[in-house]
C-alpha cells in the first residue's frame, strides 16, 4: 500500500486519522446551560485509504460520522464511525483505495464500475427523526443517530428519482418541511437539478426537475417564506473533460452568475433567472428573506473565485492569497420582476460558515454568526482544512434586517488555533440569543494537537466558552455539523425509527 500524498491536503492537521473512538463520560468544565442537552453531531471526511492520484484532496475523503452528547448526569460522550458507504466496503475489502479523482468515475479502477461511489462525508441531516449523511455528489446514506451504526443509502424509501441531493438542505421551522435539490440530477456533468419538498413526516411530497443555465457546483440554496432560490456560480463540469481523466470542476471567471426564483410551492417552470457579476463564487448562505415591500434578499458569503485552490489551480486561476477578495454580501430581487440583474450590497466581512436560528430559517432576521480571520493576529494562523488556513475570528452581526447590518461581537483564537462551524442551540426563553457549539483545533507542538468543544454564550460571544469539553483524540478538521435536542433523541426510543 502506497502512502498518503504529503501535500497541505494530508499533512499537519489534515494528516489522515481512521480511528472510531468511543470516548465515555468525559469532563464538561465550566458551567454547561441546562439548554445544551442534546447531541451535536458532525462529518468529516478522512479517506481510509491513500489515493490513487497525487493530487486528490480533502472533498474525497471517506465520510466519518461523530456524536458528542452531552448527558444528564452533566458528563459528555463522544463517539465516531465511518459511513459504510458502498465505496468504504469496496476498498476495505480490497485493502487499498479502487476509486479514482475527486467526482470522476472514469478514473476508477473498472472493476468498481457501477459502484455508488459518494463518499457521505459533508453534512448530518437531521429530519422526521432520521439522520441522513449527505454529500452533494450523490444520494445521503442513513445513520443511526444513536450508535452512527449506518443504515444504508436512502432514496425516501425508492420515491427519489434523483441520482444526486444536496448536503445543504433547508428546513421551515414553521412547517417542518425540508426543502432540498440535487443537481447533475441524472449523471456527470448534466444541467438537471431536482427540486424537492419533504413532508414533516419525513415523505417525499414532490420532486421536479429543470435545467441550470450550465453545469454549475451547486453547494447551497435557500428558501423564503414563498420562495426557493437556487445560485449559479461559474465553477463548471464537463464531460469530455472528465472522460479525458480530467478535474472534475474548472472555475471560469468569465460566465456570468445567476439567481434562479420560482414560489417554493410552485412549479419549475416558473423560474425566472436574475444575473449577478461574473466569476463569483459562494459555498454558503446565510439566510434569505422578504422584506414588507416583497422584495427578496439573498445573504451570501461571496468570493471574488473559488475559494479551494485545488479548483482554481487546473483552472489556470493563479492568484495569492491577497487576490482573494470576500464579503458577506446581498442580492436584492423583485420576484414579481419577469428577471433583469441582481442589486448587490456588501453587508459584512470575508468569511464563511454563516449560522442563524433554526427557527428563523427564511424569515426576516436580526442576527447571524459567521466565522472570518483575525487581521490582527500575532502569529502563524492553524493550517489546516480544505483551503490550507483555518478560519480564527467567530463574528455576530446585527441588524441583518436593516441595509446596513453591524459587527456586534467577535471571538479570536490565539495563534496555531482554529475554529469548525458552530451550531446554534436555541434557549427556552425566544427573546434570548441561544448558544453556539463548535470544535476548537489548537496546535500544540510537532504534530500534536488538542480538540475541545466549546460552549459559548450566542449574545456574548466575546466572553469565550462558558463549558469545554476536552475531547482526547485525533480529530480531523470537520465541515458541517448539526445539533438534535435531548427532546428529539428521546422520542426515538422505543420506535421502529
Ligand atoms: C464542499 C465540500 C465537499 C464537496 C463540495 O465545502 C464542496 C464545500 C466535503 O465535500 O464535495
Ligand atoms: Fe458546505
Amino acid at each position: 500500500m502506497g502512502a498518503f500524498p504529503q501535500t497541505i491536503y494530508f499533512t499537519g492537521a489534515n494528516a489522515p486519522v481512521g480511528e472510531e473512538p468511543d470516548l465515555r463520560g468525559l469532563k464538561v468544565e465550566g458551567d454547561l446551560p441546562a439548554e445544551v442537552r442534546g447531541s451535536f453531531y458532525r462529518a468529516i471526511p478522512d479517506p481510509a485509504f491513500p489515493p490513487r492520484f497525487e493530487n486528490d484532496h480533502t472533498l474525497s475523503g471517506d465520510g466519518m460520522v461523530s456524536r458528542l452528547s452531552f448527558n444528564g448526569d452533566g458528563t459528555a460522550d463522544f463517539i465516531q464511525k465511518y459511513v459504510e458507504t458502498a465505496r468504504y466496503k469496496a476498498e476495505k475489502a480490497a485493502g487499498k483505495a479502487l476509486f479514482g479523482k475527486y467526482r470522476n468515475p472514469f478514473t476508477d479502477d473498472p472493476e468498481v464500475q457501477g459502484v455508488d461511489r459518494t463518499v457521505a462525508n459533508t453534512t448530518p441531516v437531521w429530519h422526521a427523526g432520521r439522520m441522513l449523511m449527505a454529500k452533494e455528489d450523490g444520494r445521503p446514506y442513513r445513520v443511526d443517530p444513536r450508535t452512527l451504526a449506518t443504515i444504508g443509502s436512502y432514496d425516501f424509501g425508492g420515491a427519489l428519482k434523483s441520482e444526486t441531493m444536496t448536503a445543504h438542505v433547508r428546513i421551515d421551522a414553521g412547517t417542518g418541511e425540508l426543502f432540498f435539490y440535487g443537481y447533475e440530477a441524472d449523471g456527470q456533468a448534466s444541467t438537471k437539478v431536482a427540486y424537492c419538498i419533504v413532508g414533516p413526516d419525513g415523505e417525499l411530497k414532490r420532486e421536479q426537475w429543470f435545467d441550470a443555465p450550465y453545469c454549475a457546483m451547486m453547494h447551497d440554496f435557500t428558501i423564503s417564506e414563498n420562495y426557493a432560490l437556487f445560485p449559479i456560480y461559474p465553477t463548471t463540469a464537463d464531460l469530455d473533460r472528465l472522460k479525458a481523466g480530467g478535474e472534475h470542476w474548472h472555475h471560469q471567471p468569465e460566465l456570468d452568475s445567476w439567481l434562479g426564483v420560482m414560489p417554493r410551492y410552485g412549479d419549475v417552470s416558473e423560474i425566472k433567472w436574475f444575473k449577478g457579476p461574473k466569476g463569483c463564487h459562494s459555498y454558503h448562505m446565510m439566510n434569505a428573506w422578504e422584506d414588507a415591500d416583497g422584495m427578496l434578499h439573498f445573504d451570501a458569503c461571496l468570493n471574488n473565485t473559488n475559494a479551494f485552490a485545488f479548483i482554481r489551480e487546473p483552472s489556470g486561476i493563479h492568484m495569492g492569497p491577497q487576490d482573494i477578495k470576500g464579503a458577506l454580501t446581498r442580492w436584492t430581487v423583485d420576484p414579481r420582476a419577469d428577471g433583469g440583474d441582481v442589486v448587490e450590497t456588501v453587508i459584512g466581512p470575508p468569511g464563511d460558515f454563516p449560522v442563524i436560528p433554526a427557527k428563523l430559517q427564511g424569515r426576516p432576521y436580526k442576527t447571524g454568526w459567521m466565522l472570518s480571520m483575525n487581521p490582527e493576529l500575532q502569529g502563524p494562523p492553524l493550517f489546516a482544512g480544505p483551503v490550507g488556513v483555518s478560519f480564527n475570528l467567530l463574528l455576530r452581526l446585527d441588524g441583518m434586517d436593516t441595509p446596513a447590518p453591524q459587527v456586534t461581537g467577535a471571538l479570536a483564537l490565539p495563534p496555531m488555533a482554529g475554529f469548525n462551524e458552530p451550531v446554534h442551540v436555541p434557549a427556552a426563553d425566544p427573546a434570548k440569543d441561544g448558544w453556539l457549539v463548535f470544535l476548537v483545533d489548537q496546535q500544540v507542538g510537532d504534530n500534536q494537537f488538542v480538540h475541545e468543544a466549546w460552549v459559548v454564550d450566542a449574545g456574548n460571544i466575546g466572553a469565550g466558552a462558558v463549558a469545554k469539553v476536552h475531547i482526547p483524540t485525533r480529530l480531523r478538521p470537520q465541515v458541517h455539523g448539526w445539533w438534535v435536542p435531548q427532546a428529539q433523541l428521546d422520542a426515538l426510543e422505543g420506535s421502529a425509527a
